[in-house]
């Protein structure tokens, strides 16, 4: 068995269960069931050898699930339907790879005997996708969200607006889009999301147990809304719009007015299309905004971003300015060589926040994964298969512990990746040890690890998705 990220207790049975053409799923309706029932082949029924229930123990916990596989069939209970959606991904691993592949397959499968009890170490265990370098369509942000689901991922973070694009339709700022979203680096066409497209990858997303958490950054990298409307910039001149990959260039202006009812208006918005309770503001290298006018900004962004119901996220930069308890501040600059920067996790637990830890030199999967990689960024170092799990949220920093952490984040950054191809090549096998990092106990090794995620290339083979062959899990 090659499960990842590994169950929190797994013990192995002698008797495993054969699947074959006739073994019935009965299971509550629910995305668990439809899941399930796609991934078989076969329809849901009332009666049948592997059987999802809902009387799973209150102590599982929203996401927590039991499962039970023995030579008469496969039982699986949870106390939630995302409970058992997480359990249907651990049954589904226990596959052989082919069930990942189109065509229908004749011969019995097996499925090892085993009882697990499972449930994750921390509630966040997100990825972000950055549609504003490059734009991706919605059909590759749902065949993205496709990929980060066997691994237990419940967060999917879009960066929809930059220097580069703004990718998002705004009723009251059409602009933004008609203009600010038709360019992308290297100069191709950008694009950008309507409001219902928008709500289609809220409901994919959410039908997969994941929720979406919107990024508009700001008051830095918004040369994408300056180019839009003159009227935000601080002398009246709209920029061109920008398709190189410098940041820290553009900042709103903290001294007109015009500024905050933007704000406003577009953060209103976009929480009144967005059913999860977060929203994230950004609020990263900004290098053009005065120290002042940034903390007035931020302070701004978190009242209004409360006023319209949500919670603010913010990366870690935010830390400098007033936060409220209950906040959520985004660590990411820690880098391959250097000494963690401290600072702004320390600040924000004081202020009560709470951390979700994306250290780029772990968790960015924009980063090569060696000197020879074609595609990536380096500014952080190298980051290969091993880096992105030899690491633990809770003992990165010192004076952080497993109480601050809401839980870890992979960044996929698309400076440099124009392409599906790209994003899954970058993606995997990355994506999974971050994923199990924030989902297993801590104290797992790389050489418990290695075999496991080595036997999943199989699999992403099987559906098609080009992945990085690392070096890492081909010694394993
Ligand atoms: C830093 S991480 C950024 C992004 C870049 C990324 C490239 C962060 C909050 N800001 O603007 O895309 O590095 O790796």
């Amino acid at each position: 068995m090659h499960l990842v990220p590994a169950p929190a207790t797994v013990t192995t049975l002698p008797e495993s269960f054969a699947l074959t053409p006739a073994t019935a799923i009965s299971a509550p309706s629910g995305h668990a069931a439809t899941q399930l029932a796609g991934l078989l082949r076969r329809p849901v029924t009332s009666a049948g050898a592997i059987t999802l229930t809902l009387d799973g123990p209150a102590e599982l916990g929203r996401e927590g699930y039991l499962l039970d596989v023995d030579g008469t069939g496969v039982r699986l209970r949870a106390h939630t339907d995302e409970g058992l959606f997480r359990g249907v991904q651990t049954l589904r691993q226990m596959l052989p790879a082919d069930v990942e592949g189109p065509s229908p397959q004749t011969t019995p499968w097996i499925v090892p005997g085993v009882r697990i009890e499972d449930r994750p170490r921390f509630a966040w265990r997100g990825v972000m996708l950055d549609v504003a370098r490059h734009f991706f369509p919605v059909d590759d942000v749902k065949r993205f969200i496709d990929l980060a689901v066997p691994y237990k991922i419940n967060i999917l973070h879009l960066h929809l607006s930059d220097d580069q694009g703004w990718r998002l339709a705004v009723g009251g700022w059409p602009r933004l889009t008609t203009y600010g979203g038709g360019s992308e680096v290297g100069g191709g066409p950008g694009g950008f999301y309507t409001q219902d497209d928008y709500t289609e990858i809220v409901r994919y997303a959410a039908e997969r147990h994941l929720t979406v958490v919107p990024e508009i950054d700001a008051p830095g990298h918004t040369n994408a809304a300056l180019a839009s409307y003159p009227e935000l910039t601080r002398d009246g001149v709209a920029p061109e719009r920008y398709t190189g990959i410098e940041v820290g260039f553009s900042s709103l202006a903290a001294d007109l007015d015009v500024t905050y009812r933007f704000l406003d208006e577009v953060i209103g918005e976009i929480a009144a299309l967005t059913p999860g309770p977060y929203l994230h503001i950004g609020g990263d290298e900004a290098h053009s905004t005065e120290p002042a006018e940034y903390a007035r900004f931020i302070t701004y962004l978190e009242q209004t971003v409360r006023r319209h119901g949500k919670t603010m996220l913010g990366w870690q930069e935010v830390s400098s300015a007033p936060l409220t308890p209950g906040d959520i501040v985004q660590y990411w600059r820690a880098l391959s060589g250097h000494e963690p920067d401290i600072r702004p996790a320390l600040d924000a637990v004081a202020k009560g926040a709470k951390l979700i830890m994306s250290p780029a030199m772990h968790t960015y999967l924009d980063l090569k994964y060696s000197g020879e990689s074609a595609l990536g960024q380096d500014w952080a170092g190298l980051l290969e298969a091993r880096q992105s799990y030899e690491w633990d949220p809770a003992a990165l920093i010192e004076g952080v512990g497993e109480t601050d952490v809401l839980g870890v984040e992979a960044a996929l950054w698309t400076e440099t990746l124009a392409t599906w191809e790209d994003l899954t090549y970058m993606t995997l096998p990355r994506l999974p040890g971050i994923a199990e990092i924030g989902w297993s106990p801590a104290g797992g090794t790389w050489s418990g690890y290695a075999p496991r995620i080595a036997a999943h290339q199989a699999r992403w083979a099987a559906a098609g998705l080009r992945y990085h062959h690392s070096p890492d899990l081909n010694e394993a």
